[in-house]
């Protein structure tokens, strides 16, 4: 599978790969989303009709559930699960502490939520996402639609007292209509270039009104498995 790929894909199926070998007979995963978690996916329906791996799987967004389904994967919802062995997600940048910022999908509600129900979560990634400090990637903020534009606002007011390099927010779009997550929510991406304190500005964004969740994941993932162009992978 990994012979024709190019460095960017190879480096991302590398990942993928080695992380699945970490998978189970009876585990019960999350399933993450993005084009790197894909790769994971098929590798798992490749165990499942191969080994008979059994094993059953919460995914992180609708596309996900799509193509778990079509790999031959047992889906399942998160209460019905109750709780995760594994999840085993993409992730926009990482640093050297195993933080994140998620959400480049617009899936990073539920990729919190089902990682946050897991007893580990395995992060893969191709080497380019690793980042001597976070906030080049524009963070991910999920909105309600109910008075987006006075959220986004007061999100814009309360950076300029949090040590971040740029300010600027913007409404995720859809071609002419804004972007609408799974859950029925915007996204306000914000252009931050460096996140001096990612704890603090992580619990500081979740107490404004009208922010649902945003994507700096803290102190969540466990390990991060990097694939590179060459086939190298580390772990
Ligand atoms: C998902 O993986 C998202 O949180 C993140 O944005 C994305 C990374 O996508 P890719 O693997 O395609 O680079 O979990």
């Amino acid at each position: 599978m990994a012979a024709e790929l190019s460095p960017i894909d190879k480096a991302k199926f590398v990942a993928a790969r080695r992380a699945v070998d970490f998978v189970e007979d009876g585990m019960r995963l999350g399933l993450g989303t993005g084009s790197t978690a894909a790769w994971m996916v098929r590798c798992l329906g490749e165990r499942v009709r191969e080994e008979g791996l059994k094993i059953t799987g919460v995914p992180t967004s609708s596309r996900t559930a799509e193509l778990a389904r079509q790999c031959g994967i047992t889906v399942l919802g998160l209460d019905e699960a109750k709780w995760l062995d594994l999840t085993i997600d993409g992730a926009d940048e990482f640093d050297a502490n195993l933080n994140l910022i998620k959400g480049g999908g617009g899936a990073l509600l539920q990729e919190k939520i089902v990682a946050t129900a897991s007893d580990r979560m395995i992060v893969i990634a191709d080497v380019a996402k690793e980042v001597a400090q976070l906030g080049a990637f524009p963070l991910p903020v999920e909105v309600v639609p109910f008075g987006w534009q006075t959220s986004k606002a007061l999100i814009e007011e309360t950076l300029v007292g949090l040590d971040v390099l740029g300010r600027e927010a913007s409404l995720r779009m859809n071609g002419e209509a804004p972007f609408v997550t799974d859950e029925g929510n915007y996204i306000v991406d914000l252009h931050l270039q460096r996140i001096g304190n990612a704890r603090q500005l992580a619990l500081v964004l979740n107490q404004i009104p009208g922010v649902v969740e945003n994507g700096l994941f803290i102190d969540i993932c466990d390990v991060v498995v990097i694939g590179h162009g060459d086939g190298k992978v580390e772990l």
